[in-house]
């Protein structure tokens, strides 16, 4: 194309990019306007539903199960807003498929799993199970940096990064099997992100022991947020669920629902009493200086399980099979979810100090344990004292009195409960308007249903879930809102919209495509600049194009039969919302590169032929024109 005419394109492109633009600037500064001189009193009265153009006051990050993926919703409005993949693969951007995605995915498997996977033709996973997105703290509240979240599938942690809302890490975890509760560390900062190992296993589980449950174990994890590598691990006798920690930075708490270390429904069950585990942070980090620990596949682990003397643990009694963990943002309190008691144990942390320092009780830490109703499963906060639990067995969210059920475990003559409403069906996790952290504002509460049932238009036997907006700015609950979703949001978080502050565009010196960078420059190419090289290194071939609405600066290369190719694309577009995309068609190849991104796909050229490559992300009026072809010339020509 003649530097004209591309010029003249752009500069179209730029004119009508300009309106788009300007139009998208109004509408943020007329919802900013609305919600910041009126949002206050319209979300108390429960007004859910926002105009088009109107942006909502809460960015929500979801969860989604089986999917693998974090979601971003608007709260209220229960838009979607953003997928982004995680431990799941994406046809839309390319994440499982770049070798920048893939280079993240694959460079902390442990050797094990690497061999594994070979002997089953791959080289990543393909799934995950990503059950609990949280952000980091700084000082008890978000600080808008990173996203931890857990894959219990693969025994995975992974990191977004708040400023782009990409992974940029993920982390298998050793020794531990499915690993599943997990929460930062809220004081002084993150720091740790706390990590539950869900199924027991014999410590060498190296296929010599299967009946013998005296010899299997469970491992809770610390993790290094900053550095996302395996601080230190603690053997714990039972199983673990859920955690939270607390707002000093003192403790951590597992719950777990098989303390009794059975392997079938009936042993695990058995018993009236599970426990929680009470993690003591300081002395775990004592022992550790001190040397006092094993290595274990690199991982420094120390025993905490039940009779091991020391200070490491604490194990404090709980009615059967506890699921949910939850610190209220009165910074005192940890709530552990029943499950199949209908109670929630209340938990004071400043009674905790005394099960590590004397001889205390373990459940003398215990302040109220409030009956509820059938099936307590997880626990969120408003910022005028109440708890709202989900009630998995009643299909109900319950909203109880924190300081009243705690008079009436002293023996006073008073109910807690205060209200109960009914949702459509069977709560799972429910989460408030900043109600993990100490600034929980009692606005709004998502209550995610397991099964939705009848609520919407039949779409087979697979059926979407349900994910319910519930007013709690009043006295009584009000359900507001029906939101069908694909599996499986178990958990979400919702952040005020002045905690998150996300990029328009990548940074060129961004160091998501480091190695993209350091290759180009050992083949001559600036990689920040207009590209059209292709490069050949005996049978590798690399081809370096930028890219400018509506062209890429290549619009033909030519490669041989088996060669292996690397494509490197950089979007030098820096128009906020203009994202390119390449598909090499029939090579089952595509990506998304954002605006002044890199990303590059390696493939192996082995269909002769003329094939062309397109741009799959709309960008532009001329979208459709923005492709090149690929010529394989056929072996020995
Ligand atoms: Cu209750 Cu995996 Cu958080 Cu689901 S867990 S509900
Ligand atoms: Cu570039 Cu579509």
């Amino acid at each position: 194309m003649s530097e004209e005419v591309k010029k003249n394109l752009s500069i179209t492109r730029r004119g009508m990019l300009g309106a788009t633009a300007t139009g998208a600037v109004l509408a943020s500064g007329v919802g900013a306007g609305f919600l910041g001189s009126t949002g206050q009193a319209q979300a108390a009265g429960g007004k859910s539903t926002l105009e088009p153009g109107e942006l909502d006051e809460y960015y929500g990050f979801w969860s989604s199960g089986q999917a693998g993926e974090l979601r971003i919703l608007g709260v209220p409005s229960m838009r979607e807003l953003m997928r982004v993949p995680v431990f799941n693969r994406c046809s839309a951007t390319g994440w499982g498929q770049t070798n920048e995605s893939r280079k993240i995915m694959m460079e902390n498997l442990l050797p094990e799993t690497k061999a594994m996977l070979a002997a089953n033709g791959k080289d990543n996973y393909d799934n995950g199970d990503l059950h609990h997105p949280h952000m980091s703290f700084t000082d008890g509240t978000y600080d808008g940096r990173f996203l931890f979240m857990n894959d219990k599938a693969n025994t995975r942690v992974a990191r977004v990064r708040c400023d782009v809302m990409k992974c940029d890490k993920m982390l298998e975890i050793p020794n531990a099997m499915d690993i599943h509760g997990l929460r930062p560390q809220k004081f002084p900062r993150t720091g740790y992100i706390f990590a539950n190992g869900e199924h027991e296993a014999p410590l060498v589980n190296d296929g010599k022991i299967l009946d013998n449950p005296d010899e299997y174990v469970n491992i809770f994890t610390a993790i290094d947020g900053d550095e996302m590598t395996v601080a230190w691990q603690v053997i714990v006798s039972g199983n673990l669920d859920n955690t939270d920690c607390d707002y000093q930075g003192k403790y951590a708490f597992s719950s777990s629902y098989n303390s009794e270390m059975g392997m079938n429904l009936a042993e695990m069950t058995e018993s009236e009493m599970d426990h929680v585990v009470v993690f003591n942070i300081q002395a775990i980090e004592e022992a550790i200086a001190a040397g006092d620990y094993q290595e274990l596949n690199g991982a420094k682990v120390v025993d905490g399980r039940k009779g091991v003397v020391g200070n490491l643990t604490r194990y404090i009694p709980i009615p059967n099979s506890p699921h949910g963990v939850n610190a209220a943002p009165d910074k005192k309190h940890i709530m552990i979810n029943g499950k199949l008691s209908p109670t929630v144990s209340v938990i004071d942390v400043e009674k905790v100090d005394a099960l590590f320092s004397g001889n205390a009780d373990p459940r003398s830490a215990i302040v109220a344990e409030p009956q509820l109703g059938l099936g307590p499963l997880h626990t969120a906060f408003d910022n005028r004292g109440n708890a709202y639990t989900t009630l998995f067995l009643d299909s109900q969210v319950v909203k109880w009195d924190i300081a009243k059920a705690i008079e009436a475990y002293d023996g006073a003559d008073v109910d807690p409960i205060l209200d109960k409403v009914d949702v459509q069906y069977q709560p799972g996790h429910n989460s408030t308007s900043m109600g993990e952290t100490a600034e929980a504002d009692g606005k709004w509460l998502v209550s995610m249903n397991k099964f939705s049932k009848d609520r919407f238009l039949n779409v087979g036997p697979l059926k979407p879930e349900n994910e319910q907006l519930i007013d709690i700015s009043g006295d009584k609950m009000k359900v507001v809102h029906d939101g069908p979703t694909f599996a499986e949001p178990h958990d979400s978080i919702i952040v005020h919209r002045s905690k998150v502050n996300p990029r328009e565009n990548w940074d060129r010196n961004d160091p998501t495509w480091a190695e993209a960078r350091i290759q180009a420059e050992a083949d001559g190419v600036d990689l920040d600049d207009y590209q059209d090289t292709v490069i050949r290194d005996g049978d590798k071939v690399r081809v370096y194009m930028s890219s400018q609405a509506p062209s890429f600066a290549l619009e033909q290369f030519t490669v041989k039969q088996g060669d292996e190719v690397t494509v490197y694309v950089t979007n030098l577009d820096d128009i906020d919302d203009l994202t390119h995309g390449f598909c090499m068609a029939n090579f089952g190849v595509a990506m998304e590169i954002g605006p002044q991104a890199t990303s590059s796909v390696t493939f192996v050229a082995e269909r002769p032929g003329v094939h062309w490559y397109y741009c799959q992300w709309f960008c532009h009026a001329l979208h459709m024109e923005m492709r090149g072809r690929m010529l394989v010339e056929p072996r020995g020509t």
